[in-house]
């Protein structure tokens, strides 16, 4: 049996056995029937053989004894799909680039590890994904979780792990040559490990690289107020809902940052001209992350944040 390492692990799992178990009284049942029948009914024997009258209370009851039970895991299915798709406020973001054939792995802090992951035991992570070529899948059997990698797009998943340990890491999508060698480890460490081994990885951090990226890509030119372009001005960005040309509004978060670098016409903010160029093929995927991480760290004092726009 595989370890349950993360929170989601036992209840994934309960749901599943559940599933089983229902499948088996099934199969049992339906079977137990089948023979009953194959032999009560066989050829040249004296049972009654005349159809029995409709029954209101047996048709009652195998229509809404089934219906009953699919909306019940229906529900709980729901239920626990919600919980794994929305991550808890706390997470804290690690980026995850896959490329045919390896998973790169950048922590905030500018740690960067390839086919590894390091989290800490009992702490929400969440991985905000992309990648550089086709679509991969993220599968860490022992945490339960499971998403796809696409190019152009950011997916996340979350999870916390809950025992130490070093965990296979797939790729669950079938991309090229060398899909099944695609693999690493999470390394689960305790919190304290973690920080120490935090501390020894450090790098530059991806803000600060992100924020020398601003300056060179020539972005500050334009998102600057004193540049006198009319262009909006990044501060507080993040996590806001912005209005759009169109009239609809949409969450600034990281995916509607990453498109607005690379594809800019696709939604432009109201009152300005569309005159942003696109960044697509000019930077890679860990560019455009660096400059997200940087553009989350520009956050002004809540007090502030309604004049602002
Ligand atoms: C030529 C001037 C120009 C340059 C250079 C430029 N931008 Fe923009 N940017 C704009 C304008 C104008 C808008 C608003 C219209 C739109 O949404 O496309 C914008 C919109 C944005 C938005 C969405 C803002 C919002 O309030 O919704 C982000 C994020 C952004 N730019 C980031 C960048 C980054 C990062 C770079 C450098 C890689 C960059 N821009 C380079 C002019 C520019
Ligand atoms: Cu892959």
């Amino acid at each position: 049996m595989l370890p349950q390492a993360s929170t989601l692990a036992p209840k994934v799992d309960h749901l599943f056995d559940t599933l089983l178990l229902l499948c088996a009284v099934v199969v049992v049942g339906v079977f137990a029937v089948m023979i009953v029948f194959c032999v009560k009914y066989r050829r040249g024997s004296e049972a009654v053989r005349t159809p029995p009258r409709q029954h209101l209370g047996v048709e009652l009851t195998w229509t809404l004894v089934p219906f009953a039970l699919f909306m019940g895991i229906f529900g709980w299915s729901m239920h626990l799909w919600i919980q794994l798709r929305v991550p808890p406020r706390d997470a804290a973001p690690v980026y995850v680039v896959a490329k045919q054939w390896m998973w790169k792995v950048q922590h905030p802090g500018g740690q960067r590890e390839i086919d590894q992951l390091h989290v800490p035991v009992g702490q929400p992570v969440r991985l905000v994904m992309t990648s550089r070529d086709v679509i991969h899948s993220f599968y860490v059997p022992a945490f339960r979780v499971k998403q796809d990698v696409l190019p152009d797009r950011y997916t996340q998943l979350w999870f916390t792990a809950t025992q130490a340990g070093s965990y296979d890491l797939f790729c669950a999508e079938f991309c090229g040559t060398d899909h099944s060698r695609m693999r690493g480890r999470v390394i689960a460490m305790p919190p304290a490990d973690y920080a120490r081994w935090l501390h020894a990885h450090q790098g530059t951090g991806l803000a600060a690289q992100g924020a020398a990226l601003f300056r060179q890509l020539g972005c500050s030119g334009c998102h600057d107020p004193r540049s006198g372009v009319h262009a909006p001005d990044l501060y507080g960005l993040y996590g806001r809902t912005v209005p759009l040309a169109d009239g609809a509004q949409v969450l600034a978060d990281e995916r509607y940052l990453h498109d607005s670098i690379l594809l800019p016409k696709k939604q432009i903010a109201a009152g300005y001209a569309p005159i942003m160029p696109s960044f697509e093929g000019r930077i890679g995927e860990e560019d455009v992350l660096a400059l997200v991480a940087y553009l989350k760290t520009r956050t002004r004092p809540a007090e502030d944040a309604d004049e602002h726009r």
